[in-house]
């Protein structure tokens, strides 16, 4: 699962760098692109973890107003620190009950970036997404609020906690239709 999450990551991490400089366009777009960061990637239970989301407007384009990015962070697994979302950079507030964070404007070639913390409460593998929802202005090359993958405004980041195997514990393994044994 790990290897899945880090291979997702790498994967839009390849779409995001493609993106390149444009000509100023006739009419007002923007180009908003997400990038989600997570403070320790194998962290234990009990630690606290630094989430960081950037959302920039690329240069040549309208000043983007009116932008709303959504910040899921997973029902299990981590617990939001109450009162730890810090705006680093540019205007806005976040509502952790939501995970809305209203980023309001970006310039051209200017960003705004958010940080926050969350404890770590089971193993497993837990992702956390971000997207742009909502802007005034139309994207060039992405939709707000559609979780496409692939698009730059959406981006996601993983941790995990190693599950741990002693000995005498007892585990039941579900296997999926289609395969008849294990490796
Ligand atoms: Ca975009
Ligand atoms: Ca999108």
């Amino acid at each position: 699962m790990a290897f899945v999450c880090l291979g997702l990551v790498a994967l839009l991490g390849l779409v995001g760098s493609t993106a390149k400089a444009q000509s100023p366009p006739a009419i007002a777009v923007i180009d908003l692109s997400v990038h989600t960061k997570v403070s320790v990637p194998n962290p234990a239970i009990g630690d606290i973890i630094t989430y960081t989301v950037v959302v920039a407007n690329a240069p040549n384009m309208a000043t983007a107003t009116g932008v709303v990015v959504k910040d899921g962070l997973p029902a299990d697994g981590v617990a939001y620190v109450p009162g730890s979302a810090l705006v680093v950079r540019g205007s806005g507030t976040y509502v952790s009950t939501t995970g809305t964070w209203n980023v309001g404007q970006i310039a051209a070639n200017d960003s705004s970036v958010i940080t926050f913390r969350a404890k770590v409460l089971e193993r497993g593998v837990w992702f956390n997404s971000a997207e742009v929802v909502f802007a005034n202005l139309p994207d060039v090359d992405s939709s707000p609020n559609n979780q496409n993958l692939v698009e730059d405004d959406y981006d996601v980041v993983c941790f995990s906690v190693p599950i741990l195997w002693y000995p005498g514990d007892e585990f039941t393994i579900s296997i999926p239709t289609g395969f008849d044994r294990t490796e």
